[in-house]
């Protein structure tokens, strides 16, 4: 039986891939490193050190890793400093009106998100008051693949990994959920998420109805 749920962050609750891709862009011109919305998209749910290892291996560079940490420090200031245009208004479409039916109906609810700016992004968008329980980038070691964020959410909902949904934008994300034991939803196409449990193209479509008739037994 479904008693929670556990939401990644960016790409789910709020669109911030674009405030990461100008903060990214803004190192990348100044290091003159190629870097683009492809590249941009496979940073999508990962850690900032593993991103700048991503953008790094594509321009072919390499660096110490005390000048890898220094400019990851460079463009999470540029990334924090721009999360201040962020509003209320910045839910993706639907996710508010599903955060408020899941409160009405009593579920657990969790955020797992890779971001140690989480909590930052979530109080910009007055959002806090959603979660019983909110985990980052600073919450576990091991980022996603790796399963760990989603079972500091269960265990701290006091919950078993089957009796919660993950929701995910990324592939690496369901990938996490998967290697877990929890259920499933990607938001986005079926070429990233086609191995999520229930996959809708946009938060749109994820209502509490539709979710819960999928996984009513
Ligand atoms: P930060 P999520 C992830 O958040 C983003 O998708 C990913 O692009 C970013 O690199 C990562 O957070 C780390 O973010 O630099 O703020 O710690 O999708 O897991 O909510
Ligand atoms: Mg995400």
């Amino acid at each position: 039986m479904i008693k929670g749920f556990i939401f990644d962050l960016d790409g789910v609750i709020t669109d911030t891939a674009e405030l990461h891709y100008t903060a990214w862009k803004n190192l990348a011109d100044k290091m003159d490193w190629e870097f683009d919305r492809t590249i941009n998209d496979k940073l999508r749910g990962i850690s900032r050190m593993d991103s700048i290892k991503v953008i790094l291996d594509h321009n072919n560079a390499k660096l110490n890793k005390e000048t890898l940490v220094e400019l990851a420090k460079e463009k999470n200031d540029i990334y924090v400093e721009s999360l201040n245009t962020m509003t209320p208004d910045d839910y993706l479409p639907g996710i508010k009106e599903l955060l408020t039916n899941l409160r009405i109906e009593g579920f657990n609810v969790a955020l797992g998100s890779a971001s140690k700016n989480a909590l930052k992004v979530l109080e910009q968008l007055n959002a806090t008051a959603f979660f019983d329980i909110i985990g980052d980038g600073n919450s576990v070691s091991k980022s996603k693949p790796e399963p760990d964020i989603f079972l500091y959410g269960a265990e701290k909902l006091k919950l078993q990994p089957e009796e919660c949904i993950v929701v995910e934008d990324a592939e690496s994300g369901i990938d996490a959920a998967k290697a877990g034991g929890f259920h499933s939803i990607g938001i986005g196409p079926e070429e990233r998420l086609g191995h999520a449990d229930l996959r809708f193209d946009s938060t749109k479509e994820a209502t509490l109805f539709e979710i819960k008739s999928y996984f009513k037994d």
